[in-house]
């Protein structure tokens, strides 16, 4: 069973600003025991409210627009997820990292456990989990959908592979250049020295 709720998410993204995420379905890992089948693990809904089944999962005691649950879920307590920190500056919240892959900056951010094209840390972030995303959240109804504002915030490592590439690119030029000169003055040393050799026999 999915559970709907209004979770507002304030994420950090590349340009600094805010972004709130929508109302989204909740679907939380599974393989945790949840008596009440939310899928918001039991016991992050006993610490969330004090019982098994107590949660609505829109709880958010520091208004910081995470939810108390996904807080609990990402590092053990309703206040201590933050939605700017971004610990290697890659544009994915640490705590969209932590939930993803376990610590503050593993996430590459193309894991897709579902294989729907939205990226884990993008799914955690909307609603959650990483499979509770459909694509059409869009909470500041500006047209663009949420997980693609989000995708648009990752800092992709490959501009700095790209610049690798350029920078290898460069190198092998300017070897094939000096390879080339070496050539042209070699045939040059033997053109000279084939003229010498013509001009004495001719004294
Ligand atoms: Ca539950
Ligand atoms: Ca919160
Ligand atoms: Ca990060
Ligand atoms: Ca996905």
């Amino acid at each position: 069973m999915k559970f709907v709720l209004r979770f507002a998410a304030a994420v950090f993204i590349a340009s600094g600003m805010l972004l709130t995420s929508s109302t989204a379905v909740i679907a939380a890992e599974s393989g945790v025991s949840d008596i009440d089948n939310d899928r918001i693990p039991d016991t992050v809904e006993l610490a969330v409210c004090g019982s098994l089944a107590c949660a609505t999962g829109e709880e958010d005691a520091d208004a910081d627009g995470i939810a108390d649950w996904v807080e609990i879920m990402a590092c053990g307590n309703a206040t201590c997820a933050s939605a700017t920190a971004d610990t290697d500056k890659d544009g994915i919240p640490d705590f969209a990292e932590k939930l993803t892959c376990g610590n503050n900056t593993c996430a590459k951010g193309k894991e897709d456990a579902d294989g729907d094209g939205i990226g884990d840390w993008i799914e955690f972030v909307i609603c959650g989990d990483r499979s509770c995303a459909t694509g059409a959240e869009d909470y500041n109804a500006n047209g663009i959908s949420d997980a693609d504002e989000l995708a648009a915030c990752v800092v992709v490592p490959g501009g700095s592979l790209a610049l690798t590439g350029v920078f290898w690119g460069l190198i092998v030029l300017l070897a094939l250049l000096f390879v080339a000169l070496g050539v042209t003055l070699q045939i040059r040393r033997k053109r000279k020295a084939a003229a010498a050799s013509v001009e004495s026999l001719s004294l």
